[in-house]
């Protein structure tokens, strides 16, 4: 239980960081960033996402937290509306399925953006497949409600998770989001390339945006570009990084 009581504390501590990856269009213009939360405990090395979040989503801290992370996040995306008007940038949220079916989340999340005095339309909330393993109706309504706000939704690790196609086309979404597995061997599978086309090809069939996640070379680009992907984020163009460096980088100097 020691990881988990440390988890309990971090916040308290400020022991959280939020990096941002940039993601790229087709003529490598700058659409905004994807939030990716970082755990520096005071003592020791930082611990791997891949490794907190599972055990936060366990233990409900995953709640707390990503209040904290949205918090942080729209105080950033505040900040860069105003510095620079000019570059209608998008800050993209990972929000876990926990968090999300919260009965006063469209409520709390109204008073974050409020309090920060973002424009919510420069938001958007990652959504995983496991938000929608029951009650698709409860889940439409509440994407219509932040909808409604001006908020945009994604859909994340997209193929991955067990939500079939048909839940897919009932959900009012902006973007689906390719997941890295896919991507990875894609110049060199035969199959991968296929299922790559086929999530382009469906997304693009219901009106959504496609971003391909992982991006790490160009050999890689060159495919995802040929077959109509609409955006990119990967080492290839950014690793997730702090905020100055971001705007240092991305924004300031693209
Ligand atoms: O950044 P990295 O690839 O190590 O992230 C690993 C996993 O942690 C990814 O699946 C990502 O979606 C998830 N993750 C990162 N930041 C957040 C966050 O702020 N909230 C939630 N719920 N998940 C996050
Ligand atoms: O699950 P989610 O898509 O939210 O998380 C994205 C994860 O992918 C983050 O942990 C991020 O650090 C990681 N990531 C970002 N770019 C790359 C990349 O080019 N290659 C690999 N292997 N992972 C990446
Ligand atoms: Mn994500
Ligand atoms: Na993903």
């Amino acid at each position: 239980a020691s990881m988990e009581t440390a988890l309990a504390r971090a916040l308290d501590q400020g022991e959280f960081q939020l990096h941002y990856q940039p993601q790229i269009n087709r003529d490598g213009e700058l659409l905004g960033a994807e939030v990716l939360l970082r755990w520096i405990p005071e003592e020791g090395g930082p611990v791997s996402p891949a490794e907190f979040i599972p055990l936060a989503e366990d233990t409900g801290l995953i709640v707390p937290i990503g209040y904290w992370v949205l918090e942080t996040a729209c105080q950033q995306l505040s900040l860069w509306q105003r510095q620079h008007p000019d570059r209608d940038l998008s800050m993209a949220v990972n929000i876990s399925a926990r968090q999300f079916h919260q009965h006063d989340f469209i409520r709390r999340l109204q008073d974050i953006i409020e309090r920060s005095g973002a424009d919510p339309r420069g938001l958007k909330l990652e959504l995983t497949e496991s938000v929608v393993l029951d009650d698709i109706a409860g889940v439409i309504e509440k994407i219509e409600g932040l909808r409604q706000l001006g908020l945009g939704f994604s859909m994340d690790d997209f193929g991955t998770g067990y939500s079939s196609l048909s839940y897919l086309k009932r959900l009012p979404l902006d973007q689906l989001k390719i997941d890295t597995s896919f991507v990875r061997d894609l110049a060199h599978s035969a199959n991968d390339l296929a299922i790559v086309r086929a999530i382009i090809a469906m997304g693009h069939s219901l009106n959504l945006h496609v971003i391909a996640e992982g991006v790490e070379t160009a050999e890689q680009k060159v495919y995802l570009e040929r077959y109509g992907c609409d955006a990119y984020q990967g080492y290839l163009f950014g690793r997730p990084m702090p905020a100055p460096e971001f705007e240092a980088g991305f924004i300031t100097a693209p």
